[in-house]
């Protein structure tokens, strides 16, 4: 049965309307002063009543008319299509690349999928710190992090880039496998999981071995501005790397090279939280995705693809995208299914609420958000590892992503998947393959009753 929200805002008075297929069609008032909780706004002030396949591409609802507008602007960038050189409009396509625009791989500004043109492989040669031997990649940033402890391969460079103008030939090739992997809950119900072999080639189909190679999908861009206004001392004073509360969950900060900065900083975006701040994730995107050199990463004479005016653009459009609010809060399945949540100790990492602080964008400065993340470094087990180190990120840890606006990625995308390789189609396959530090909540999910596993998944897919 298809059941769809929508939300209207209109001043003091919030409308919902509650449509259930053709069964059911209500339609009651909420007001601010009434004696039922408000839902939470998972994005603070930044929050939009939106739950259909546009709720990720929402302005923030309180942005002065200055970052409206600049909003706006940034809109056009993020979907504007480069092509190659010369050309009157977007030109500086590649040479290599892997998708023409930002919303080829971020569609709809949601997850993407683990395909040829939206994936991003990234690769470091296997060797350690002291015997490596930098070898320049042809293009873009990739060799020149300080600090980085992802020696490039010869000719590749750190980015894989599967495609290129023409004239040129694309880095290499990727061939990706699905394999299949059975399980069973503590009840008996069997479930069946997959996982992808990822192998290199080069354009004459020879193997490319010795190479650390991590296969991501690109992640949902709504929310990261808020994400980046939590103050560096909040997420610090979560962090607890030697576990001295014994609760068996570590969460340790990363440390990045902070290219607009020109220091170590906390690292926050990304799947392994390599990237500081939203600036370089945007500058880094377009010279490493679409070859497009930028004012930060310039082309090796000093010149670039997009000015200052675009780079700060699409920028400020990616900090500035509204949160979708949670739905059926007051149900009471969703909320057995936030208890569970909680008893399963998913709060430990995925933080249910957090405070930002000061940001340049005054939208996104002391709001109270829920983003169910703890934006740390977990070790999450031997299979999901994919072995390449990343700063102080081992082979084996990853960055709690955030779960708000997780029940809408399949209205957004259908089919899109999550972790950080895409192999869970669903909800339950992403928590069953939780491990390491998380393995003691995957198990406490895998011996529930279907009927309290039921709970828990319809509590994420009201977020
Ligand atoms: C080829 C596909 C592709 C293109 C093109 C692309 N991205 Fe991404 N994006 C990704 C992938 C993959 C990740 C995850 C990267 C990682 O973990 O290493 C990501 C991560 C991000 C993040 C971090 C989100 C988070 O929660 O940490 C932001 C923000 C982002 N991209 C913005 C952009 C912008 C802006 C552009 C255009 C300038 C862009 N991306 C172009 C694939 C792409
Ligand atoms: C030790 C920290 C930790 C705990 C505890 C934990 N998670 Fe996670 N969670 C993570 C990390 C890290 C990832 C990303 C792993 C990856 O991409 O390989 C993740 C990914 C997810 C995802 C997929 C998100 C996405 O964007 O693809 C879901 C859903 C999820 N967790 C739900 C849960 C639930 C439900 C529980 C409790 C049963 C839980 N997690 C417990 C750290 C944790
Ligand atoms: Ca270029
Ligand atoms: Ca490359
Ligand atoms: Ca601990």
């Amino acid at each position: 049965m298809v059941l769809s929200l929508f939300w209207h805002r209109y001043r003091r008075v919030r409308i919902l309307m509650l449509v259930m297929g053709s069964l059911l069609a209500g339609c009651f008032l909420v007001s601010h002063s009434g004696s039922q909780p408000l839902p939470p706004r998972a994005g603070g002030e930044t929050t939009v009543w939106n739950r259909t396949s546009t709720a990720y591409e929402q302005p923030a609802p309180n942005l002065s008319p200055g970052w409206a507008r600049l909003h706006a602007m940034g809109d056009i960038t993020f979907e504007a299509r480069f092509v190659a050189a010369p050309a009157p409009v977007n030109p500086g396509l590649g040479p290599v690349f892997n998708n023409n625009s930002c919303a080829g791989c971020h569609l709809k500004n949601g997850r993407g999928l683990a395909e040829k043109g939206q994936r991003v492989v990234r690769v470091s040669q296997l060797q350690s710190l002291e015997e490596r031997d930098p070898v320049p990649s042809p293009w873009g940033w990739e060799v020149m992090a300080p600090n980085s402890n992802t020696p490039p391969v010869p000719g590749i460079g750190t980015q894989v880039q599967e495609k290129a103008i023409r004239g040129y030939r694309p880095e290499a090739k990727v061939e990706l496998t699905w394999r299949e992997l059975k399980g069973h809950y503590g009840d008996g119900t069997t479930y069946s999981l997959r996982f992808p072999e990822v192998n290199l080639y080069t354009l004459e189909s020879q193997s490319i071995d010795n190479v650390l190679l991590s296969l991501r999908i690109p992640q949902p861009v709504f929310g990261v501005g808020l994400l980046e206004a939590i103050p560096e001392a909040e997420l610090l004073h979560q962090a607890d790397p030697e576990d001295v509360n014994q609760d068996g969950i570590s969460g340790r900060p990363n440390f990045v090279w902070d290219a607009v900065h020109q220091k170590i900083s906390l690292g926050r975006f990304g799947w392994k939280a390599n990237t500081p701040n939203l600036e370089q994730q945007t500058a880094a995107a377009y010279v490493n995705d679409m070859g497009v050199t930028n004012p930060l990463f310039p082309a090796a004479d000093g010149s670039h693809d997009i000015d200052e005016a675009t780079l700060r653009a699409t920028t400020v459009y990616v900090q500035t995208l509204a949160v979708p609010a949670r739905t059926l809060w007051r149900d009471p399945t969703v909320q057995q299914g936030e208890k569970l949540f909680a008893q399963a100790q998913c709060t430990a990492c995925h933080l249910p609420q957090l405070r930002t602080g000061s940001h340049e964008i005054a939208a996104l400065q002391n709001q109270i958000i829920h983003p169910y993340t703890d934006l740390l470094l977990h070790d999450m087990g031997e299979e999901l590892a994919d072995h390449r180190p990343d700063f102080a990120a081992t082979g084996k840890e990853w960055r709690t992503p955030p779960l708000w606006g997780i029940g809408l990625s399949q209205t957004v995308l259908p089919y899109s998947g999550y972790l950080h390789d895409g192999r869970a189609r669903n909800l339950e396959e992403a928590i069953l393959w939780h491990g390491g530090e998380a393995e003691r909540s995957r198990e406490a999910f895998r011996n529930m009753t279907a009927e309290e596993r039921e709970a828990l998944i319809y509590f994420l897919r009201s977020l």
